[in-house]
């Protein structure tokens, strides 16, 4: 691992200035939406983000055409009681992933359309000025890892 940094870093080096500024590249992967019964309210997407950049990726919104509003939110057991919290800031360092699992934290989709497609599109922004758009197929359950 420090001999990859350093043949990293003489490789940089020796590249012109403007291909040394660094950015967060953000992956999404087993991305879904759990199926709800018809009139749900909201429903709760999952999936993991991977930062393979070299900068820090801070999530500043994330939201959809379908749905009225997306917030990121995390499960937790206060006294046996399992209650959802909203998470106010998402940042993924360079080599860190983050799992949005059943149970843990979510996306959740607020004010569905009359009328959902399937997969969904929902946009993160991260606040670099990025964008990543990823398609959530709706299942029953998690995909097999
Ligand atoms: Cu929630």
């Amino acid at each position: 691992m420090r001999i990859v940094s350093l043949l990293a870093l003489l490789f940089t080096a020796a590249m012109p200035s403007s291909a040394m500024a660094q950015q967060a590249v953000v992956e999404a992967n087993g991305a879904w939406i759990r199926i709800a019964p018809p009139g749900a309210m909201m429903l709760a997407g999952y999936l993991t983000l991977t930062n393979n950049g070299d900068a820090v990726a801070e999530l500043e919104s994330v939201h959809s055409d379908v749905f009225g509003s997306v917030e990121l939110h995390r499960t937790e057991i206060v006294d046996g009681v399992s209650r959802m919290r909203a998470v106010p800031s998402l940042r993924i360092a360079p080599g860190e992933s983050v799992q949005l699992q059943p149970g843990g934290m979510h996306l959740m989709l607020m004010q569905p359309a009359a009328q959902l497609g399937d997969p969904i599109a929902i946009v993160f922004d991260w606040r670099d000025g990025s964008h990543l758009t990823v398609a959530f197929p709706l299942r029953h359950d998690a995909p097999d890892e």
